[in-house]
């Protein structure tokens, strides 16, 4: 039918197991010595959960036997953005569960969370399984964003699983899902359905620490794929770019809010510059402290960075590479840098809140009562003429709807659009590059009218001639050298005037006669010289999320399935599957239950507090992130020489892989 070798390849591929799975049925032994930090309202929300403890898997003995091989029905959904790999969460759950006990039945609920809600469901088989094994995306029983999150969702979802007789279900998701699978184990308990979470989303924010810092789920699955599939394709860009040495890349690369996908493709690219949101965010303008120390006050504007003075550092960037003679280069923004731009954050919570105290008031939903952005607009016109206050005090005033109507429209429009079903701001439709890129812009025009953005010297060999002509490279400014006529070469200054001067310097070098015509060529090289920025944007998300998994992921995910067989097996429920070790070698893997409940805490939710699970975000003492920062000056090779570009090449299956993991995992470990 056409299939690729590849994709047969990869059908017929079964990941190795970990080796207590290959050691016959399982049990669950509880690890106390992981703690966590409690949060009050867990305790209150997840009453029945709270207490869970670590689980590991284990050989079974005596009567765990039998109880592994009891039959069961299970029921499998993903939930949220598809992520690599999930198609072998099934096909481990499958193969555990019919190796188990042949009657074991597994069901896969269609289009996510609605599948359980409407009771659209289909039995798994052999045929539907073994089609899908070691392929990318979700397309086996698709996904979707939906959350269970009324009472009467839940007990539409209840009814469901009730009727189908299941004896557990299995959530495939992000922070959120897993979230939600926690508040559907606690439902669900009373009614003997057990329900066990699996970390998946490229964003890679779901790690596991105990409160010791122990690591117990070091990366989410899909992480690396995405990761390598987005480096591929900007390291080719890398590759274009340096060839024909005249666009900027903007390459916006996915991740919500934390930047470890573009920290990964940093690693893996050696880019010249990439932005980390976590960075970012820690920025202290020391200048500003300091003036407000002296005159005895705080300025608490001076910490964090604004949107204008991360342009500057994107311009910096461009500038420096320009006066070495690069006016290319490539840019990584990760897809939330937004996220850690305080001015930014400041908007997102206030019209959050702003959303979510009108849908109150008024019973009803803001975004299709305002449909259009002027209408969003003018009633945020009429807060700030008081028409209609929020709370106590007016939460959008006169200075807000100032600052806002500096911002472009195209970016006002996505402040304000709808938010996801968990309250998410939907960062992956507003164009961050293009907002970044437009302050850019505004900025190197200034830099250009003051001649600091220039095209400068590349090769020494003219370097030094340029200096038996008594001019260096700074006081001369910027010029274009080529291998034209007189002298071998011709210089190019900014000012057309300058050609006089170079002249006047050639003749005095004797590289030209005092009666030589400055030729026509030079007029050209001269219009050339002014710097132009050209960029060419593109954004790597759904891509990424769509590609084959690395084997990395392709066994990460298979032992994941493996694992949610035994927890449930084991009568585990509100537990998230867990694979300890994952940076070691394949024989170091632990397969463990990993309770959800301690793991979530308060976080803004469209402008409400919500518990939820924790997200992780690059911590700047890790070791990816130092390595990252020490080699910045390097990759971003603003000096004579060659760019240093790693070309990470395309995700193969077979043959030697030179890097098996994430970089980013295998660093912080060490
Ligand atoms: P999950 O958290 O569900 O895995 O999704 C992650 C993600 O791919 C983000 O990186 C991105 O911001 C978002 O989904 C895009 O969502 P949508 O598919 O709704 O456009």
């Amino acid at each position: 039918d056409g299939d690729s070798l590849d994709v047969m390849e990869r059908r017929a591929y079964t990941p190795p197991m970990c080796e207590v799975f290959r050691n016959g049925p399982t049990a669950l032994e509880p690890q106390n010595q992981y703690r966590f930090d409690i949060n009050v309202a867990a305790r209150e929300q997840l009453p029945h959960l709270i207490e869970n403890r670590v689980e590991k898997v284990v050989t079974a003995s005596g009567q765990q036997v039998e109880g592994y091989s009891r039959p069961r029905t299970i029921g499998i959904v993903f939930s949220g953005g598809p992520a690599p790999g999930g198609h072998n969460v099934i096909a481990g759950l499958y193969d555990a569960a019919k190796k188990a006990n042949p009657e074991n039945k597994v069901y896969g609920f269609i289009l996510g969370q609605d599948g359980i809600i409407e009771g659209n469901v289909c039995e798994l088989t052999d045929e539907r399984v073994n089609q899908y094994r070691n392929l990318g995306g979700f397309c086996m029983i698709k996904t979707g964003r939906t959350k269970i999150d009324t009472r009467t969702k839940m007990r539409l979802s209840i009814g469901t699983c009730k009727k189908l007789g299941l004896d557990a279900l299995v959530v495939v998701g992000g922070d959120d899902s897993n979230t939600n699978a926690a508040f559907m184990a606690e439902a669900m308990k009373d009614e003997g359905i057990q329900v066990i979470g699996v970390p998946k989303t490229i964003d890679g924010d779901i790690q596991v620490k105990d409160s010791e810092g122990k690591s117990l789920c070091a990366i989410s699955f899909g992480f690396h794929s995405a990761a390598r599939s987005f480096a591929r394709n900007i390291g080719d860009l890398c590759t274009d770019g340096s060839s024909d040495v005249k666009y900027w890349h903007f390459c916006k690369v996915m991740g919500r809010v934390a930047s470890h996908l573009a920290l990964e493709v940093s690693l893996q690219t050696h880019a010249n510059l990439t932005l980390i949101g976590e960075d970012l965010a820690e920025y202290v303008d020391q200048e500003r402290v300091e003036k407000a120390r002296t005159e005895g006050t705080v300025d608490y504007t001076a910490y964090g960075m604004t949107l204008r003075h991360l342009s500057r550092v994107v311009c910096d960037a461009i500038v420096r590479r320009a006066a070495v003679g690069k006016n290319y280069g490539v840019v990584v923004i990760p897809e939330g840098v937004l996220e850690f731009i305080n001015e930014v954050q400041v908007f997102i919570i206030k019209l959050n809140t702003i959303i979510s105290e009108y849908n109150d008031v008024h019973d009803t939903d803001f975004h299709s009562d305002f449909r259009s952005l002027d209408d969003k607009l003018e009633y945020l016109r009429r807060l700030v003429r008081g028409i209609r206050k929020m709370g106590p005090e007016t939460i959008w005033n006169a200075r807000d709807d100032e600052l806002f109507s500096d911002i472009p429209e195209f970016f006002k429009a996505g402040l304000l659009m709808e938010r996801d079903s968990h309250g998410n701001f939907q960062f992956s439709q507003v164009e961050t590059d293009r907002v970044i890129l437009e302050l850019v812009k505004d900025y190197l025009g200034i830099l250009k009218e003051k001649g600091r953005y220039k095209v400068g010297i590349e090769d020494t060999y003219f370097t030094n001639t340029l200096a038996r002509a008594g001019l260096s490279a700074e006081s001369y400014g910027p010029v274009i050298f080529r291998n034209y006529g007189v002298g071998r070469f011709l210089l190019v200054k900014e000012e057309l005037i300058s050609l006089k001067t170079l002249k006047q310097a050639l003749v005095k070098a004797e590289l030209m006669e005092e009666e030589d015509p400055v030729p026509a060529a030079i007029i050209k090289i001269y219009e050339k010289s002014v710097p132009n920025l050209k960029v060419q944007t593109h954004f790597y998300g759904y891509d990424g999320r769509g590609s084959d998994p690395t084997k990395f992921d392709c066994t990460y995910t298979y032992n994941l399935g493996l694992t949610a067989f035994s927890l449930i097996a084991g009568g585990s429920t509100g537990q998230m599957v867990g694979i300890r070790n994952l940076e070691k070698s394949f024989e170091s893997w632990e397969p463990l239950g990993i309770p959800i409940a301690p793991l979530m805490h308060l976080e803004e939710r469209g402008g409400k507090m919500k518990l939820v699970l924790e997200k992780s975000v690059v911590e700047l003492d890790s070791n990816a992130f130092r390595l990252v920062k020490a080699m910045r000056e390097k990759w971003m090779a603003a000096a004579p020489g060659p760019d240093r570009y790693r070309k990470p090449g395309a995700i193969r299956f077979r043959g030697d892989l030179e890097e098996d993991k994430p970089m980013t995992l295998s660093l912080n470990s060490l």
